[in-house]
C-alpha cells in the first residue's frame, strides 16, 4: 500500500501508514500495533504504540462524513486546519496545546503527541476529580489565543490574511445549525429532547418569541463578527488534564469569530459538570466547580486587561474608555453562548456524557436548571459583568427548580 489516494483507515492499515510514513519516529527495530481509541463526533483517532519501547504517537484521519451521522458531508480539509491552528496555538501558548509532528494532505491525517498520562476533562470530571491549576491554564490559552489573533493587536492586512486562510464554511455551518437554529425551532427535525421535559422545551423554548429573535441576533454575530481567531469547540472533551497539565485539543472547528464563543463554552461545560456533580450528592465537588468557573472567569477578565495594555498599540484601540467597552462586548457574548450551549446539548443533536449519564427525575431536574438559567444567560446578556455574576444565575435557578417541585 502506498497511500497516495486518499481512504480512510482501519486499525491494520493505520499500522501500516504509520510505519511506513513515520517510521523514523521511532526507534530502529520498532514493531507497531494501533488501535483507534476515538470517541469525538468527527474524526478516527489512532494511537500507535511501538511495542519494543512503548513509544507511542496519535495519528488523526478525519473521514469525509462525521462519525455521528452521514448526514454531515465535510471537507476533510479540516485536518489542516487542526494542524496549522495547533502550531500557532503553540507560538502563542506555547504547553497548552498538543505538540503536532506532521500533516499529509494526501491521507488528511496530522501526527501529534500521544497524551495518554492525562484524560479527557469531562471523563475526569464525571469521576470527580479537580485540577487545581485549570483555571489558570485555560485563562492564559483563552487570553493569550484570542486577544493576540484580534485586530486590536495584529497589523490589520496580516489579520485579514488569517481570516483567509482559516475560513471554515463547513464546520461553521454545522455550529450554526446545532447550535444556533435547531435548539429553539427543530426545523431539521433531529433533536433529541428528553421525555420528561418535552412538553416544557416546547412551551419555554420553542414557543418563545424573545428567545427565537435573541437567538437569531447571536447567529448573525457568530456568522458576522471576524473579531479573533477563536477555537471553536472548546467544551471539556475538548481539554485533556492531569493534576499538573492542561492541554486543548480539537481545533478543527476554528475561523475568526466571537471572543465569547469559546469563553462561553468553557463556562456552560463547568455547568454541566456542576449539575452532574450536584446530581450525585458531591457537593464538595460542587463547590470547587463553582470556585472554578468564578476564577475562570474573573481570571480571564483581569489576564486580558494586563494583555491589551502590554500588547495593543492600535491607535483607535488605544482611545480611553475602548478597552472597557471590548471587554463588556465579550463578556456579553460569553453570557449568550454560554446559553446557546446549556440548550443545544440538552435538546439538540449531540449531546453530553454528564446529562445522558443522569436517569428519570435527577436527569429532569438537572436539565431544567441548565435551560432555565440558559434562557437567562441569553435574554439578559447585558447583565455579566465578572464570574459571580454567571454562578449567581445557575444557584438562583437551581432554588427556584426547588421551591416550585417542593423539594
Ligand atoms: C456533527 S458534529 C456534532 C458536534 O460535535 C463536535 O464536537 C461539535 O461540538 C459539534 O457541534
Ligand atoms: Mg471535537
Amino acid at each position: 500500500m502506498k497511500f497516495d489516494t486518499y481512504f480512510t483507515m482501519n486499525e491494520d492499515q493505520a499500522a501500516q501508514y504509520a510505519s511506513q510514513k513515520f517510521g523514523h519516529m521511532f526507534e530502529p527495530g520498532h514493531r507497531v500495533t494501533c488501535k483507534e481509541i476515538g470517541d469525538g463526533n468527527l474524526n478516527y483517532i489512532f494511537r500507535i504504540t511501538d511495542e519494543v519501547s512503548s513509544f507511542s504517537i496519535i495519528i488523526k484521519q478525519s473521514g469525509p462524513v462525521a462519525r455521528i451521522s452521514d448526514e454531515f458531508k465535510l471537507s476533510p480539509d479540516r485536518n489542516r486546519i487542526e494542524y496549522e491552528i495547533l502550531k500557532l496555538e503553540e507560538t502563542l501558548a506555547p504547553g497548552l496545546v498538543p505538540k503536532v509532528y506532521a500533516y499529509d494532505p494526501i491521507m488528511n491525517c496530522t501526527v501529534m503527541d500521544d497524551l495518554s498520562d492525562h484524560q479527557i476533562m469531562r471523563k475526569a470530571l464525571m469521576e470527580f476529580k479537580t485540577f487545581p491549576k485549570f483555571a489558570h491554564d485555560i485563562s492564559d490559552f483563552m487570553v493569550n489565543t484570542l486577544l493576540l489573533t484580534t485586530d486590536v493587536v495584529l497589523e490589520h492586512k496580516h489579520k485579514k490574511e488569517l481570516v483567509k486562510n482559516f475560513i471554515n464554511p463547513q464546520l461553521c455551518e454545522i455550529t450554526e445549525d446545532l447550535v444556533y437554529t435547531e435548539p429553539f425551532n427543530d426545523y431539521k427535525q433531529r433533536n433529541d429532547v428528553f421525555e420528561l421535559n418535552r412538553a416544557w422545551v416546547k412551551e419555554h423554548i420553542y414557543d418563545s418569541r424573545p428567545l427565537n429573535l435573541e437567538t437569531a441576533k447571536l447567529k448573525f454575530e457568530f456568522m458576522n463578527h471576524a473579531q479573533a481567531l477563536v477555537h471553536g469547540d472548546l467544551h471539556t472533551g475538548s481539554i485533556f488534564v492531569k493534576e499538573d497539565s492542561t492541554k486543548v485539543i480539537d481545533p478543527e472547528f476554528a475561523f475568526f469569530g466571537p471572543i465569547g464563543y469559546d469563553v462561553g463554552n468553557v463556562v456552560a461545560n463547568l455547568i454541566f459538570a456542576w449539575v452532574h456533580s450536584d446530581a450525585h450528592q458531591r457537593l464538595e465537588h460542587k463547590k470547587w466547580l463553582e470556585d472554578t468557573l468564578v476564577e475562570t472567569v474573573d481570571l480571564f477578565i483581569e489576564k486580558f486587561q494586563k494583555a491589551w495594555d502590554r500588547n495593543v498599540s492600535e491607535v483607535s484601540a488605544k482611545t480611553p474608555g475602548f478597552k472597557e467597552y471590548y471587554l463588556q462586548m465579550i463578556m456579553r457574548d460569553t453570557a449568550g453562548v454560554t446559553g446557546l450551549e446549556l440548550c443545544r446539548r440538552i435538546i439538540g443533536l449531540a449531546h453530553v456524557k454528564d446529562i445522558t449519564s443522569l436517569k428519570g427525575k435527577v436527569r429532569m431536574r438537572a436539565e431544567r436548571i441548565c435551560l432555565t438559567s440558559a434562557i437567562r444567560y441569553i435574554l439578559d446578556r447585558e447583565k455579566y459583568m465578572c464570574g459571580t455574576d454567571f454562578l449567581e444565575t445557575v444557584i438562583a435557578c437551581e432554588s427556584e427548580f426547588a421551591r416550585e417541585n417542593d423539594e
